[in-house]
C-alpha cells in the first residue's frame, strides 16, 4: 500500500471539498449559545474549535477517528516481531489512523515505523549540543520544550517560508515532513533528558533503526535488556512487558480532542504559521501544568503516602477513613474526576487491564494493589461526598504507578513520556490545519464593562 504522504494526497481533494462546501453553504448554521458563564469559566461547553481526528464523549470517553480504545486494540497492527499474546498495538499504527482515518495494513504500519526510526536516528547537532549543556537539575519539561524549540532551526517549513518559496498548497507537505521529524526525535530527546537527570548525561541505551518508536524510547531510558544499560535489572520478560507498557501508554495518550491545554496551545501557536517545532514546544509547556500533564505524579505520591499510613493495602476501612480525612480537609482525591468525562476513563481501564493481565508481576507491588483497590472504594466515597461530577478514576490514576513499578521513579519525568505520546494528535491536526488552510485563531475577548453591560449591571 501507499506510504503516509501518498495516502494523504489521495484523501485531500475530497476532504477539502467537504470543508469548502460547509464554509460556502452553511457558515451561518448556529453551533450553540455562548454564555457569560462560559466566557469567565474557561470556555467550558463552548464548541468553537475544529478538530479532525479525536473526540471526547462524556459517557464513552475518547474516540480515535470514531473508534474506542477497545476497537483500536482489536484493529490496529502491533509489532510483527512481538509474539507475546499480551502485546499492545503500535503508536505508529495509531498515528496512521489519526492522520488518514483508516486502519493501516501491517505493511503500512511497518513502513511508517521504519520511516520514523530512520528519521529519528540522529537529532540536529545544535540540539544535541544544547541538550548536553543543560543543567542536570533543570525541570525535564523545560528541557523538552527547549530541545523541541531548538529544532526549529531544521524546520523545512520555516526555511521555505522565509525564502518566500512556498505556495499555500504546499504548506502541508513541509509541515508533514517537520511533524514526522519531530515525532521521530522524541525517543532521542526524552532519552537525553532522562540521562541528564539520572546518569549525568551519559547515554543509557542505544537507538535501533530496526525497532519501533516505543522500543527506542524504552531502550534510551535504559529499560531493555539487549540494547540498554538495564539499570533496573529487568528480566527478559519484564523488559518486554515494559516496552508493551510504553506502546500502550504512548498509543492511548496521543490526543484527547482539541480543547485540552497541550493540543489547543499547539493549534493556536501553529495558527500563526509557527512551524511544528515551535508550536509543539508551546504545547509541551502547557502540558507541564499541574492541572494537566503533571497529575500522574500527584497520584504516585498519594498512593505511597497512603500506604505508609495504613496497616495494609487491603484494609478497606482504613482506606475509606483516609479518603474522608482528605476530603474533610478540603483536598481532592488525585486521579479521580474529570472536566468532561462522566464515566471511568477507558484509558484508565486499559492501563488497569495491563496490570491485571500480569498478576505475577504485580501481586507483590503494594502501590499497584492499592491503586486497584482504590478504584473500587474511592468512587463510592466520592459519590457519598456528593461534590464531584465524576467520581470515577481518570487516566492518571494508573499510569504513573506502573512506570514507577518498573523503576522509572523520577516523577517529574512522567510528563515527558506523556509529551512523547501527545505529539501525535496535535501534529496530525497541524498537518490538516495546513491542508485546509485554516486561518489564524483570534477569538473576541470581553472586558469587565462589556460583561456588566451584558448582565445589565451598573
Ligand atoms: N476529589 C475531591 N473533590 C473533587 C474531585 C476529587 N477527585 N474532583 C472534583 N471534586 C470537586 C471539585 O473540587 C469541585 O468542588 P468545589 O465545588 O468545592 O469547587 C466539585 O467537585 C465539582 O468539580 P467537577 O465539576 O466535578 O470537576 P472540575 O471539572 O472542576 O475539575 C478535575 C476536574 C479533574 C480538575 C477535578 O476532578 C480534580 O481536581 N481531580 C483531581 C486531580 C486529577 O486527578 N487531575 C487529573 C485530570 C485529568 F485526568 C487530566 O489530565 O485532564
Amino acid at each position: 500500500g501507499p506510504d503516509l504522504r501518498s495516502a494523504l494526497k489521495e484523501l485531500i481533494p475530497a476532504r477539502k471539498q467537504e470543508l469548502l462546501e460547509i464554509k460556502k453553504n452553511h457558515s451561518d448554521v448556529k453551533v450553540g449559545d455562548i454564555t457569560v458563564g462560559s466566557v469567565i469559566g474557561g470556555m467550558r461547553g463552548n464548541s468553537s474549535m475544529f478538530w479532525q481526528s479525536t473526540s471526547l464523549d462524556p459517557e464513552e470517553g475518547i474516540r480515535f477517528q470514531g473508534k474506542t480504545i477497545q476497537e483500536c486494540q482489536a484493529l490496529l497492527p502491533s509489532d510483527p516481531e512481538e509474539h507475546d499474546a499480551k502485546k499492545s498495538f503500535l503508536p505508529e499504527s495509531m498515528l496512521w489512523l489519526l492522520m488518514t482515518g483508516d486502519i493501516p495494513s501491517e505493511t503500512q504500519a511497518a513502513n511508517l515505523t521504519r520511516e520514523l526510526a530512520s528519521r529519528g536516528r540522529t537529532i540536529p547537532k545544535n540540539t544535541n549540543k544544547l541538550m548536553e549543556n543543560l543543567p542536570r537539575d533543570m525541570h525535564p519539561m523545560t528541557q523538552l520544550a527547549i530541545g523541541l524549540a531548538s529544532m526549529n532551526q531544521s524546520s523545512q517549513f520555516a526555511k521555505r517560508y522565509e525564502q518566500g518559496a512556498l505556495s499555500k498548497t504546499d504548506y502541508w507537505e513541509y509541515t508533514l515532513d517537520d511533524a514526522l521529524n519531530l515525532i521521530a526525535a522524541l525517543p532521542a530527546l526524552s532519552g537525553k533528558i532522562y540521562s541528564n537527570i539520572v546518569n549525568d548525561g551519559k547515554p543509557l541505551g542505544e537507538f535501533r533503526e530496526d525497532r519501533d518508536w516505543s522500543y527506542n524510547i524504552s531502550s534510551l531510558l535504559g529499560m531493555t535488556t539487549k540494547d540498554s544499560c538495564n539499570r533496573q535489572n529487568l528480566s527478559e520478560e519484564q523488559a518486554n512487558d515494559f516496552v508493551n507498557l510504553m506502546r500502550l501508554y504512548t498509543g492511548i495518550h496521543v490526543d484527547h480532542e482539541g480543547g485540552n491545554v497541550s493540543a489547543h496551545t499547539t493549534h493556536l501557536v501553529g495558527s500563526a504559521l509557527g512551524d511544528p517545532f515551535l508550536s509543539y514546544s508551546s504545547g509541551i509547556m502547557g502540558l507541564a501544568g499541574p492541572l494537566h500533564g503533571l497529575a500522574a505524579q500527584e497520584v504516585v505520591r498519594f498512593l505511597i503516602e497512603m500506604n505508609s499510613e495504613i496497616s495494609s493495602e487491603t484494609s478497606t476501612d482504613e482506606i475509606e477513613k483516609y479518603l474522608w480525612k482528605l476530603l474533610d480537609s478540603k483536598r481532592v482525591v488525585p486521579g479521580y474526576g474529570h472536566a468532561v468525562l462522566r464515566k471511568p476513563d477507558p484509558r484508565f481501564t486499559a492501563m488497569l487491564e495491563f496490570a491485571e493481565a500480569r498478576p505475577q508481576e504485580f501481586e507483590k507491588d503494594k502501590n499497584v494493589k492499592l491503586m486497584q483497590i482504590l478504584s473500587k472504594i474511592a468512587p463510592e466515597v466520592l459519590k457519598k461526598h456528593g461534590k464531584t461530577k465524576n467520581p470515577y478514576p481518570n487516566v492518571d490514576s494508573a499510569s504513573g504507578i506502573l512506570f514507577y513499578h518498573y523503576g522509572i521513579q523520577e516523577m517529574l519525568f512522567f510528563t515527558v513520556i506523556f509529551g512523547c505520546s501527545r505529539s501525535m494528535g496535535p501534529m496530525t491536526q497541524l498537518v490538516w490545519d495546513r491542508i485546509f488552510g485554516l486561518p489564524i485563531e483570534r477569538p473576541k475577548s470581553l472586558d469587565m464593562n462589556a460583561l456588566k453591560s451584558l448582565c445589565h449591571m451598573s
